[in-house]
């Protein structure tokens, strides 16, 4: 039986490429036979890798669990928690932290892309952050982990780590991690500059669509996004395996995106995407576009602003998960605690 978990940064700003990267197929995953649990969390821990101010994670943090909800995510089904509230998340990272090496997280281009130039000043829990991540997954003996393009290189480190652990002390304790990276849409780039992730931390409002905008601001948006001048691409833009071609994706990055966004709203394949606007002009797949994501992202919006102000259910789906997510993980510890020889 697999047991699936993932995360989310409570950081504001939710936004399409979470949904369609991850969020999406959290819930896909929920309806799933074979799986024995879900977890799903709103990483917290995670998020003070870069200091945030205290009302505004509080707040942050039930509007990210109230969009899982709001996405699909059942909590009767799958355990909705705050990394903060279950210990073990921080103390398995600590064991994990003396079995990761350092060359292993200087390769980690997330920290060099997040730290900039300022390397110096970045706090130590940045550098970490992705064994923190690895201890999220394997504190529940997780082997699947659902989650966009941009963290494959976090999971590869997270599966290192955990044979690791089975190696130095001679167990089969951890299990083989493994990426679910699946959609149409598993890196949406910025609607501003096709060559960068859409994200929550980029300045500009016009670089992403939020969960929680409206239906005009959609609209607008997608008017404002970055196109090039040509219209749109031809059936001879695919490969065999129904992907776009690869000089295609370098050359036409902005047409890529939109489409593979159509693809991930409509759940239709880059073919059909393709041929319904082939030779049309971009406003005419920036219309189809619009129309397209108010009818999947305002009703997740709409659901969303009233849970918001229902702080009650939130927190008691975030209590009720976190003792379930306690107890599991604390079982599991104990068994790392007495194969490390902790008395
Ligand atoms: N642009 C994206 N396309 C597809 N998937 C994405 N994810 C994030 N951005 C995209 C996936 O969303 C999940 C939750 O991400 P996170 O909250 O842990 O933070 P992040 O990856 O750091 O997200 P952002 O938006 O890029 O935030 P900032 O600006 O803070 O760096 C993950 O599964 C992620 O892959």
């Amino acid at each position: 039986m697999d047991s699936i978990f993932s995360g989310v940064q409570p950081t504001g700003n939710l936004h399409i490429g979470n949904y369609f990267g991850a969020i999406k197929n959290f819930v896909e995953i929920q309806r799933r036979e074979n799986i024995s649990k879900t977890y799903y969390c709103v990483v917290d821990l995670h998020t003070i890798t870069v200091w945030q101010d205290p009302e505004q994670l509080k707040k942050e943090t039930l509007e990210t669990a109230a969009s899982f909800i709001a996405a699909g995510i059942d909590p009767k089904k799958s355990i909705i928690f705050n990394q903060s509230r279950v210990s073990s998340h921080a103390e398995l990272a600590w064991i994990l932290n003396c079995i990761c090496r350092i060359g292993w997280l200087n390769r980690m281009t997330q920290f060099k892309e997040k730290a900039g130039k300022n390397k110096e000043k970045a706090s130590v829990g940045l550098y970490a952050y992705p064994v923190l991540m690895a201890s999220d997954i394997l504190s529940y003996k997780s082997n699947l982990v659902p989650v966009g393009d941009d963290q494959k290189q976090h999971l590869e480190l997270a599966r290192d780590i955990a044979n690791k652990f089975n190696h130095d002390y001679k167990v089969e304790f951890f299990p083989e991690i493994k990426p679910l990276i699946f959609g149409s849409a598993t890196r949406v780039m910025s609607l501003r500059d096709g060559q960068k992730k859409m994200s929550k931390s980029d300045e500009s409002e016009f670089s992403r669509i939020n969960l929680l905008d409206d239906k005009d601001t959609i609209r607008n948006k997608i008017k404002k996004a970055k196109t090039d001048s040509e219209s749109i691409m031809g059936l001879e833009a695919l490969e065999d395996n129904g992907e776009f071609k690869t000089d295609i994706v370098v050359q036409r990055p902005e047409a890529v995106n939109l489409l593979n966004i159509l693809c991930a709203a409509e759940n239709i394949s880059k073919k059909e995407a393709v041929s319904m606007f082939s030779g049309k002009n971009f406003s005419d797949l920036k219309e189809g576009l619009s129309d397209s994501l108010i009818s999947k992202i305002i009703p997740i919006g709409t659901e969303m602003k009233k849970m918001i102000t229902d702080k009650k259910y939130l927190s008691s789906v975030l209590n009720t998960g976190a003792e379930v997510a306690e107890e599991d993980s604390k079982k599991n510890l104990l068994e790392i605690k007495n194969i490390i020889g902790f008395n």
